[in-house]
């Protein structure tokens, strides 16, 4: 190598150190951090309860099932709270479709876990069933807890769905709360097939996490299966519910709301 080749590579490698130094000038944040968690699919981890179903039939109205309940301590005090969910079951749709098996409403119910026959300390009813979890992934279990304002107790949500073909089916996530000594639906978030819901702490003015949903935008001269733009909506905590605190459209078009969260998350958002 003649000394001018030399002088070369020495620079090219001082240049790729400096960069690899510099924070942010490569490569900001490890992939991960970066991942979007759609909420319509994920499943958090939860706590096992002992309480069993057969504690609980006589909440159960004839030809209702409860489809999926969960342990959580709701108003940050005392026992345990035992929320359940319920809709109505055919039984003779057994082999078929979730959607032909079950329907709305679904009914939540917060109970005391130590004494849950003693009746509902709260009720609730939301639009959409709420099928059992399957196996793949696809039908998570309807109900999960994040502190989502970040006040140290959490909330409730409560995934339901109605399916009406194509992409007219629906997400309803709802989200329960104890605030101000009582239990309050605090929050409605719906989401169209191929749609997504996101927690992200997006805005400094609502404490905690702010929720996005993503709709995707069938154009009317696009293609079911193309790439869309999507619609973000975004609602941040404020006097005891979840509020819309914005609304944008992407420009670009995206295969799936994944692609389109992460990159308003990396480029509008710098989060
Ligand atoms: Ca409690
Ligand atoms: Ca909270």
């Amino acid at each position: 190598m003649n000394p001018t080749m030399r002088l070369v590579v020495v620079a090219m490698i001082c240049c790729s150190l400096l960069v690899a130094a510099v924070p942010g000038a490569w490569s900001d944040q490890p992939a991960q951090q970066k991942q979007a968690v759609n909420m319509l699919n994920a499943q958090p981890p939860r706590p096992a309860t002992n309480v069993d179903d057969a504690a609980l039939a006589a909440l159960v109205p004839q030809g209702w099932a409860i489809t999926d309940k969960l342990p959580c301590q709701l108003d940050g005090q005392g026992p345990r709270e035992l929320a359940i969910i319920m809709c109505a079951v055919d039984p003779a749709q057994s082999g078929g479709e979730w959607w032909e098996r079950y329907n709305g409403p679904s009914k939540v119910l917060i109970l005391n876990e130590e004494a849950p026959a003693a009746g509902a300390l709260a009720e609730f009813e939301f639009r959409g069933c709420a099928p059992p979890p399957d196996t793949n992934g696809h039908l998570p279990a309807a109900l999960f807890t994040d502190d989502l304002n970040g006040d140290g107790i959490v909330e409730l949500l409560v995934r339901t769905q109605e399916y009406a073909g194509g992409s007219g089916g629906w997400h309803h996530t709802n989200l329960i709360k104890w605030y101000l000594g009582a239990y309050k639906h605090a929050g409605e978030f719906g989401a169209k097939e191929l749609g997504g819901l996101y927690f992200l702490d997006l805005h400094g003015q609502t404490p905690g996490r702010e929720v996005v949903v993503m709709h995707f935008i069938w154009g009317d001269e696009e293609a079911h299966f193309a790439p869309h733009r999507y619609r973000a909506h975004m609602f941040g905590w404020a006097n005891g519910y979840y509020v819309v605190i914005g609304d944008l459209n992407t420009s670009s078009r995206y295969d799936n709301p994944d692609d389109a969260f992460a990159n308003l998350r990396r480029y509008l958002w710098k989060k």
